[in-house]
């Protein structure tokens, strides 16, 4: 049995597109982070720090996107969507694993200071711009890295699934289009069945009420 603990657009996305990468079938629990259910103590056992991914897989419980994402990796060697130790990417594969995280913090802060303080008048407008031009900077050097279809060398990995989810938020507060090289790549992702089929699944966001949050005047 296999169990996603959800929200739809968080970082749990990527977990889904694995599995559905892996044709794994899975139930998946959807939660908001707006209504409180992940403060509860239920939810709480399962993910210490009330955070989205967590994974009820084979009796056991993990939490944290690229920890999950390289576990299921492990398990299905066959599906080659991670290098192996002592592969030539290895060292590309985990450095984006954990860049993924650099551009996930950034994009968190930004949700933080533009969507999730209850008095938006609290938000820094300093911070805002500051957060801005660091995942644009972030941006910008994978569009100068990216000099093939994905990126690894030897094709589409779970690396790509993990960082994909720096375009599904981060177009909220970068327009993505100074970025083509980045634009033709997320359009080959989005591309594969696996990434349609779990967007089927995502379910509704209720994080955003725009389509881009511009920069604050002044
Ligand atoms: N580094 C963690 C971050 C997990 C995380 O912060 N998830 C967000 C959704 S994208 C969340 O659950 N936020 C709930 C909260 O901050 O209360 C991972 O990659 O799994």
């Amino acid at each position: 049995m296999i169990r996603l603990h959800h929200v739809p657009l968080g970082r749990s996305f990527r977990v889904m597109w694995l599995l559905e990468e892996l044709g794994q079938e899975y139930e998946v629990a959807y939660y908001s982070i707006r209504d409180g259910s992940m403060r509860s103590p239920e939810f709480l056992a399962l993910s210490p720090a009330g955070r989205v991914p967590a994974l009820e897989w084979d009796g056991e419980v993990l939490f944290e996107s690229a920890a999950i994402v390289q576990s299921l990796c492990e398990r299905h060697p066959e599906a080659a969507l991670a290098p192996l130790p002592g592969a030539a990417s290895r060292g590309r594969y985990l450095e984006m694993l954990s860049y993924a995280e650099t551009v996930g913090c950034l994009l968190e802060n930004l949700n933080l200071n533009r969507v999730f303080l209850r008095d938006p008048a609290q938000a820094s407008p300093v911070v805002i711009k500051l957060l801005t031009a660091r995942l644009r900077a972030a941006l910008g050097a994978m569009e100068a890295r990216l000099t093939g279809a994905y990126l690894l060398p030897e094709g589409f990995s779970a690396a790509d699934i993990m960082f994909a989810y720096s375009f599904e938020l981060g177009r909220y507060y970068v327009h993505l289009e100074e970025f083509p090289g980045l634009m033709a790549y997320w359009a080959r992702l989005q591309a594969r069945p696996a990434y349609q089929r779990a967007k089927a699944r995502d379910g509704e966001q209720d994080l955003y009420d725009r389509d881009f949050y511009p920069l604050p005047e002044g």
